[in-house]
Order: C-alpha cells, then structure tokens, then sequence
C-alpha cells in the first residue's frame, strides 16, 4: 500500500500533490492516504504539507544497500561476508553469535538502528536509526592475547583514514579509541574477545561512527560531548562509502600489522594523536593519574610522564585533557 503511494511522489519530484488526487488515483480515502503519510513519516520519510496544493515528498532516508556496499568494496576479505539489519540490540552481539558459528575472518554485521549499542566499560553508545555506522567486524587474530590492545590502536587508524578521505572533518585521536571533532567525540571503537587457555578464538571490533545525525538527534547529555560529521562539516556522508572505506583501511593496516608487527601502526597512531604532548588525568579503574602524555609502548599501553620525572605505562582509562 505505502509503495504505490511513494512511487506516485517519485515519479512526481518536487510537485505538490492534493490528498484528493492520490485518493482517487490509489482509490483509497482521503483518511488511508494520511494515514500512509504518517507510516512513511515515521520511517524516516519528510513530507512538506501545504494547505490546498498538497504533498510534496522533500527527503527519503537513505538505507544501507546490500548490492551498493558490496559494489563499493574493493576485492579482499572484509566485507566479503555481509549482513545488514534493520535493528538490532548490538551488532557485537550479532558478530559474536555469527563467530561462534566459525564465520570466517572479516564478517562484517551492520544496522540502521542499535537499541542497546554499547561502548567500553558498559558506556552506552547512542545508535539512532538510518544516521550512522553502527558495526562489527570479526576478526581471528594469530597474536598472543595480551598483543589486543594493538588492534583497538590499529582500528582507531583506519577510521581515522576513512573519514578523512570522505570529508574534510578536522579529526584527532585520543588515546585509545575516540576519533574526536571539534574537540568532541564523532567515532569510537570497541574490542570484545574471546579466548580459550589463553589463546584467541576471535575478537569482535566494534566500530560506531556518528555521520548524519543533527544535534537533536543527540540526547541532551551528549550534546556538549558528541558531534557528527554532518554537524562539522555541515554536509552529508554517504554511509555506504564510508563504510567501505573503513573496511579497506582495516584490511590494509591489518595485513601490514600482520607482516610487520606493531612498530608501523604506532607510528601512523602517533602521526594523528591529539593526546601526545599533552598534559592528561586520566581515569584508570586505580584512580586517576596525572602527567604528559608521551608516547606508547611496544604493547600499546600510553606511557606517562608525571612531576618527578617517572614515566609508567597506563593500559586503561579515560584521558582527560588538563591543560
Ligand atoms: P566509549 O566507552 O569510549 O565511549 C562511550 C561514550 O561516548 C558515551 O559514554 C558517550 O559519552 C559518548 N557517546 C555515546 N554515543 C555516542 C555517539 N553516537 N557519538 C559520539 N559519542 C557518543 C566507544 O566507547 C566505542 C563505541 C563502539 C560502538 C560500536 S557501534 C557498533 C558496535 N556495536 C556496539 O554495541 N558497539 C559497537
């Protein structure tokens, strides 16, 4: 029912329809064509009304495609395996099951919409409908579990490299995991894994990007915290774009990290971090901790530098810029 109403408005662009002329057209009420408006309204669709002249579609939401991704991504691995999904609880969780199933190395689950998208720590990560990345890659790392941490460096590259090659976004990375823009967080990355005497069975990198999302689409407690690259750059992103761009940047870095270990990523994460040189608290499940920041270690743990000189090595927490 709603199909033949919106094939009527896309092959009528930019006109103004009366609800008179789509009742007799569609042969249904003036009531049913109202009442499938507001259907299309609530997913996404934005109608401009004037009184008299009628309808006029202005925007339609843009869906993850499943044929125009895959046209978009580059021969390798990433990607290759695909599942796009409506809504979700989290696309990790999704991930996970898929992996326990023995989905090969690159799966990648997708959704529009996440209604329990989670960060580090059991941090909420808001996941509105149609306006982001909202996904998770499974990965089956041949590394020794505590080498993990590299991979959430790596993954905060390769974002870092595919939104700046789709935007002109002024973009940093805070240690570990945040791209920030404008001084607020726009990207963030989560590393769950599995392991089993104390070998890796997989791990699922989680990669939420803010895209199209308008200040409003931020709850009140996020404004002052979180940006989209709509909002700083004032134009949309192609999300199917961007995510092919993210699983390309991944795969290289990955193989690179694969042949030549850790040295390479920290050097590419050192060349785009906004947090060394910095004076930081950061927050550690110890209690914070005070220095400057400067540099990391071979294991990707950020090494500290505090008043009398000692540096040590902090392997979690939140930095806090202090001055
Ligand atoms: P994090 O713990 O470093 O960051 C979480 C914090 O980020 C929140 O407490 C909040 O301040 C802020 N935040 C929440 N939502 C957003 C948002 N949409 N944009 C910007 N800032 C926000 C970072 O965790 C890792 C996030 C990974 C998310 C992906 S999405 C796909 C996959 N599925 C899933 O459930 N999580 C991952």
């Amino acid at each position: 029912m709603n199909q033949k109403l919106l094939d009527w408005f896309r092959e009528h662009p930019d006109q103004y329809i009366s609800g008179e002329e789509l009742s007799r057209r569609l042969q249904i009420t003036r009531t049913a064509v109202w009442k499938q408006i507001n259907v299309l309204r609530a997913k996404g669709y934005a109608f401009d009304a004037v009184p008299k002249l009628g309808y006029r579609l202005v925007t339609q939401p843009t869906r993850l495609d499943e044929a125009a991704l895959l046209s978009k991504l580059a021969p390798g691995t990433f990607g290759n395996r695909l599942r796009i999904l409506e809504k979700t609880e989290s696309t990790q969780n999704e991930a996970a099951a898929w992996a326990k199933e023995g989905v090969p190395e690159g799966a990648v689950v997708l959704a529009e919409e996440q209604t329990g998208g989670r960060g580090r720590q059991g941090h909420v990560w808001h996941s509105p409908a149609g306006k982001g990345v909202w996904m998770s890659i499974v990965l089956r790392p041949r590394i020794p579990l505590p080498y993990t941490p590299h991979l959430t460096l790596l993954g905060a590259v390769a974002m870092f490299r595919a939104m700046k090659k789709l935007t002109s976004a002024p973009l940093g990375i805070k240690w570990p995991n945040d791209i920030l823009a404008d001084g607020k967080k726009v990207a963030g990355i989560l590393l769950e894994s599995a392991a089993e005497d104390e070998r890796l069975l997989y791990v699922i990198a989680g990669i939420g990007i803010s895209v199209n999302l308008d200040s409003a689409d931020f709850p009140e407690e996020l404004q002052e915290r979180a940006t989209s690259l709509k909002i700083v750059t004032g134009q949309e992103v192609d999300r199917a774009s961007l995510v092919a761009a993210c699983l390309q940047e991944l795969e290289q870095l990955y193989r690179l990290y694969e042949e030549e270990g850790f040295a390479p990523i920290r050097t590419l994460w050192e060349a785009q971090s906004i947090t060394l040189g910095r004076q930081v608290t950061i927050h550690t499940p110890q209690g914070p901790l005070q220095g400057v920041a400067v540099g990391l270690d071979q294991s990707g743990a950020l090494l500290l530098k505090d008043k009398t000189g000692t540096v040590q090595k902090v392997f979690s927490g939140d930095v806090h810029f202090s001055g």
